[in-house]
């Protein structure tokens, strides 16, 4: 067994231990009450699963197993870069540790083990025309690859439930090696001509996903490392997290269940948001005719995507009550590296005129930007223009989180997910006997 999965064994068997005696003392004990607003409205706030990998505050937003993003980017290991290594971001949401530089380089090169992916797969992507959605290519390939799941293989030779986490540890492990060959050959086909370009083992896990992209700049890398990094999770009632924990729980492999999120992420109201955006900004600048827009422009501009009954894309958020820290790490790198960007310049702009506008609307809870209000602006700035793909990118990331809480799901033996539905008759019925 390798040190990585030796140490999520431990850490899993003892936790379901204490689980087992906690449910056996204390399972009767009420976390929530759900009104009928909850009901009908999406769930918000329903305390109703269990996630290790990450947790999310409606004020101070996302902790990757207690740390903001601050923190991580202090904490955890660099490499040749400024940013932190999503390696490391792994290894602690798996285990819960902050690795050391060594383990980081060791998962560095496991994955790089790992990472041939086989020709079916980019076979498959070929079958789709080329202007098929990348994320629909996306969740094509991820499919493809499922021939290679452990887990299906030994579940249907008779594997012990015992081993499921073991199983799909390697699964994970696979496809997150895998993922940003995949990714990358979907961008070189889809917008490159199919020129693609051959991974360097040299270099780490999001340098080599910038690299098999074709940007060059040094700059993009270290940008890849942290976009890699704050994407990956959101604790797991979002609907790419919570998808990929729905379908595992009936023991949909791996891939299988991956593939489900990753098709959740590409709505518009969730990660497809950062292609909206983006596109979004630039209809504004056409329409007004200029690339430096006003307040008062932009103000306009506004108020007439919500007079045509569209949402702002980038802002709003179902938990978060404060501009998301994601949005303010983006924002922080753009500082410090591309404050010159006229493109950025106008993202910061529209920053501060929409939340007063959201605001007067009286509806909406988070008037404030989330993750997806800055990163097209930034991928723009090294080349990157092609924006039915950010959602590609985004999910990349998203598979580091839901595949640890998956890895986690399995060793503590989280059973089929079969919430309660009502019709409305039962409603009306309900309220009338009340
Ligand atoms: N622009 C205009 N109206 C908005 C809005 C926005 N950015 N955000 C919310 N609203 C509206 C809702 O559409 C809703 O209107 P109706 O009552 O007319 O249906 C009302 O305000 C109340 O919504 P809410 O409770 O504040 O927000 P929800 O929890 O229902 O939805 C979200 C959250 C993200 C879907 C919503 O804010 C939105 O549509 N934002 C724009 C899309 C976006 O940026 N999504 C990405 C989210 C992050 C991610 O998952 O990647």
């Amino acid at each position: 067994m390798d040190p990585l999965k030796i140490k999520f064994h431990e850490k899993a068997s003892a936790l379901r231990t204490e689980m087992r005696a906690l449910l056996k003392e204390h399972g009767d004990k009420k976390i929530d009450e759900v009104v009928l607003s909850q009901a009908f409205g999406g769930a918000r706030g329903v305390k109703m699963m269990i996630w290790e990998t990450s947790s999310l505050d409606a004020q101070s937003g996302i902790t990757f197993r207690g740390y903001s993003i601050p923190e991580l980017q202090e904490i955890l290991p660099k490499g040749e870069g400024t940013e932190p290594l999503p390696e490391g971001l792994f290894w602690l949401m798996l285990v819960g540790e902050v690795p050391t530089e060594e383990e980081v380089k060791w998962l560095s090169d496991k994955w790089t083990n790992r990472s041939q992916v086989p020709q079916h797969v980019f076979d498959a992507i070929e079958a789709l025309p080329v202007n098929a959605h990348p994320m629909t290519q996306y969740t094509v390939a991820i499919n493809a690859m499922q021939t290679e799941s452990v887990f299906a293989r030994r579940y249907a030779e008779g594997m012990n439930k015992s081993e499921y986490w073991d199983a799909t540890y390697e699964d994970t492990m696979n496809l997150l090696a895998r993922l940003p060959r995949v990714a990358a050959y979907i961008y070189r086909r889809s917008f490159k001509n199919g020129d693609h370009i051959a991974p360097d083992h040299k270099l780490d896990w999001a340098a080599n996903f910038a690299h098999m992209l074709g940007v060059k700049d040094d700059g993009f890398k270290d940008l890849m490392r942290l976009y890699l990094t704050i994407h990956a999770d959101h604790e797991g009632g979002n609907a790419s997290a919570h998808t990929t924990h729905l379908v595992g729980s009936t023991l949909s492999d791996t891939y299988n269940s991956l593939s489900a999120g990753m098709n959740a992420l590409a709505g518009p109201l969730h990660g497809l948001a950062n292609q909206e955006v983006i596109k979004w900004v630039f209809k504004m600048l056409d329409a007004l005719g200029t690339k430096t827009p006003s307040k008062e422009q932009i103000s306009d501009y506004v108020n007439s995507t919500l007079a045509n009954g569209r949402v702002i894309p980038g802002y709003g958020h179902a938990v978060l009550r404060q501009p998301d820290p994601r949005f303010v790490a983006q924002r922080t790198f753009a500082e410090k590296h591309l404050s010159d960007d006229e493109l950025i310049q106008t993202i910061w702009r529209v920053f501060e005129v929409v939340p007063p506008i959201l605001q007067s609307l009286g509806k909406v809870k988070n008037p404030w930007p989330n993750v997806d209000a800055h990163s097209g602006a930034l991928l723009v700035h090294y080349g990157l223009t092609d924006f039915s793909y950010y959602t590609v990118m985004f999910g990349v990331s998203r598979a580091m989180g839901v595949l640890a809480a998956q890895c986690w799901s399995r060793a503590l033996g989280m059973p089929l997910e079969r919430p309660k539905s009502l019709t409305t008759d039962w409603v009306k019925k309900f309220i009338a006997e009340a």
